[in-house]
């Protein structure tokens, strides 16, 4: 299909092609089209059914903590309305269904007993995914850490990682007859960073570079994990971490080294020692091999362990200058010159291809099938007197990331799958309800549910490709 302003609905909403003249390449057979979620984000019934508490419902009840005061107790009630979201699912016509399962509906004290109700409701939805013809790609944490752990070190201490890899067994010895890709840890430098080192997320502390013994447990919890994972008998396994091209300010080699110190530690902290079994230099970071003090011998073999994919989470570049004070070795800088959405992200669509080409030069044969397990951008979409949600500025957005996949490809990268983050506007963490990344309007007064152009678009975009054979 090329240009013109062809109209169609799709489930019920309205939207206007094309964005581009250009027609989507054909992805290969069995290319993966899916959605993306996260279980705190949606669920809500955050007391319901033996549910414990976790660090993200504490730290919502911390003054100021979240904008607006917001907290995850609603959501989007998907624990209550998930046969409609799981229609909607269907009604998109994806293949592919990433979610969260939260460790504290599954082991409320994050050790120990197991609450059935909450594997349960996991079971029930696992398996209506599977009779509508969509496969269910769990992420085992998706940062909703169970607070007694918190309250024990969090990712701290050594030991969550061990309470991770038992919790992982235990998922997996309910679903992983169902599952055929499970996925350990989302973005564990987001949780590095904003929870222990900014302290901008849940835990909430401050601990600067203190903060990285956190790295080494995550990935930890996913060695452990991943062998839990197998041990069980699952099928394939991976990370997924989130990667920004860093980009130097200037040429200055201020700037240079700043920019180096970013991609150590957002790029290749967390993935260096999955494929490669070893730590990146920290010197970039100004720190010698005491950085990480906490690595035991045998733990970067468990770490490197053979995974079957890599979790690709993109949404935008970073720029990097030198320092104006010494807290860290680089500065964030605002990238001018593109379109914005309602985060302030650039949109920056060949950023991906960039990723996505040098994670491959940087990591040869030791890369794995790449999946892009969250891609999207906020913006502040409502419905029109008519009730239509027009936001045309995601189609643009998605249109031109997936194009900037299949560039990628062309380049000879592995890419098998493309998730949106996200299906449902939801909570956006320190930004509560207030950034809707969804190709589903939420209404969170009466928690309707309306489908957007984008989820339109994206229908067509999906029906429009070849499907995997049997
Ligand atoms: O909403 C988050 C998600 O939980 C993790 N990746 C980034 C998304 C958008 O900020």
């Amino acid at each position: 299909m090329s240009g013109g302003t062809r109209r169609a609905i799709a489930a019920g909403c309205r939207y206007d092609r094309p964005v581009t003249d250009a027609d989507l390449p054909s992805f290969p057979p069995g290319f993966a089209w899916g959605v993306a979620t996260a279980a705190y984000q949606i669920e809500g019934a955050v007391t319901a059914d033996g549910r414990g508490e976790s660090v993200w419902d504490t730290f919502c009840r911390r003054p100021g903590a979240i904008r607006d005061g917001h907290t995850g107790d609603v959501a989007d009630d998907h624990y209550h309305r998930w046969p409609e979201d799981v229609a909607l699912m269907a009604t998109l016509g994806i293949d592919t269904y990433r979610f969260s399962l939260a460790w504290p509906r599954i082991q409320p004290t994050g050790s120990g007993a197991v609450n059935q109700i909450g594997l349960d409701f996991y079971d029930r939805l696992v398996d209506s995914l599977v009779a509508n013809g969509i496969t269910p790609m769990p992420t085992l944490f998706h940062w909703d850490l169970p607070q007694p752990l918190e309250d024990a070190g969090g990712w701290l201490s050594r030991d969550t990682a061990y309470r991770f890899a038992d919790f992982a067994g235990i998922a997996a010895t309910r679903l992983a007859d169902r599952v055929p890709l499970w996925i350990t840890l989302n973005e564990p430098f987001v949780v590095t960073a904003l929870g222990y080192a900014l302290g901008v997320h849940a835990p909430g502390q401050a601990l600067m570079l203190g903060a990285l013994p956190t790295a080494h447990h995550q990935l930890l919890g996913h060695g452990l994990a991943l062998a839990a994972l197998r041990a069980v008998g699952a099928h394939q396994v991976t990370i997924t971490n989130s990667y920004a091209p860093a980009w130097a300010a200037s040429d200055s080699p201020a700037d240079v080294a700043a920019a180096t110190a970013y991609d150590t530690l957002h790029n290749r902290l967390y993935t260096d020692p999955v494929l490669l079994g070893r730590y990146p230099d920290l010197a970039p970071l100004g720190l010698g091999p005491a950085g990480l003090d906490c690595v035991r011998d045998g733990d970067l073999e468990t770490i490197s362990a053979p995974v079957d994919a890599l979790g690709v989470n993109y949404y935008a570049p970073t720029l990097l200058a030198a320092p104006q004070d010494a807290a860290l070795p680089f500065q964030l800088q605002p990238i001018t010159g593109y379109p914005v959405t309602a985060f302030g992200n650039p949109v920056v669509p060949a950023g991906l291809t960039e990723l996505l080409t040098s994670l491959a030069s940087r990591y040869g044969d030791r890369l794995p099938p790449v999946y892009i397990t969250e891609n999207g951008c906020s913006f502040d979409d409502e419905p029109d007197a008519a009730g239509q949600v027009d936001d045309r500025q995601r189609i643009s957005y998605l249109d031109g990331h997936i194009r900037a996949v299949a560039d990628a490809m062309a380049a000879g990268v592995d890419v098998r799958g493309y998730l949106v983050w996200s299906l449902l506007d939801n909570f956006e963490w320190a930004e509560g309800y207030h950034q809707r990344f969804g190709l589903v309007h939420v209404d969170y007064g009466t928690l309707r549910r309306t489908p957007k152009a984008s989820f339109g678009w994206y229908r067509e975009l999906i029906a429009g490709q070849p499907r995997r054979s049997g």
